[in-house]
């Protein structure tokens, strides 16, 4: 295959500036999820978001994530959404069962509503394995999510308005059929 030198790239940039976001915050095992809030926060601000600019909503654990998310995204009052939460598994299937749907229900939401939903949810065997994630050993899985939520607003931001301009120069307005 030829290598394509000369296709068109488009490369976003987690530049977080002008930009809404909204971080959606399991209170289940909080002492993980405020960590990877804090992390989220950060890069968020370190990518030039604007504080009026980000909200914050609280659900009571990972498997209200979703429905939450929706909600926000649908009502376009972000221009990404961050999920956060963090399953640790237990000795039933219940691990499962919420990993499972918040990680569906987190696809589903950003797929429904052409809203990026990042998906900064742990999913762990131990409680280790977790506090190495939310800024310890792993670094801080939060802050990483931060960023991909700038470049994914910045993305389909861009995406969207090639997508318009394209629609523009097929029909041009006013030209009559
Ligand atoms: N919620 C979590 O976010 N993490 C968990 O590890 C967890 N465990 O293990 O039970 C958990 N359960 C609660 C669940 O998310 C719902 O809030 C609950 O089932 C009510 O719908």
């Amino acid at each position: 295959m030829k290598k394509p030198v000369n296709a068109k790239q488009i490369s976003p940039v987690a530049n977080a500036a002008g930009f809404r976001f909204a971080l959606v915050v399991s209170r289940f095992n909080s002492f993980i999820t405020d960590r990877l809030l804090s992390g989220a926060l950060e890069a968020l601000e370190a990518a030039g978001a604007d504080e009026e600019n980000i909200e914050v909503v609280r659900v009571p654990g990972s498997f209200e994530i979703p429905l939450a998310a929706k909600i926000l995204a649908a009502a376009g009052r972000a221009d990404a959404v961050i999920a956060v939460g963090c399953v640790l598994r237990g000795e039933t299937a219940h691990f499962d069962y919420v990993a499972g749907e918040v990680a569906r229900g987190v696809q589903l939401a950003q797929l429904d509503t052409g809203v990026p939903v990042i998906f900064c949810v742990l999913t762990c065997d131990t409680l280790e394995q977790a506090i190495d994630r939310a800024g310890l050993k792993a670094g801080n899985k939060g802050y990483e999510a931060g960023l991909a939520a700038a470049e994914m607003a910045n993305l389909s931001k861009q995406l969207r308005a090639t997508e318009a301009s394209r629609a523009a120069k097929k029909s041009p307005r006013g030209k009559r059929r």
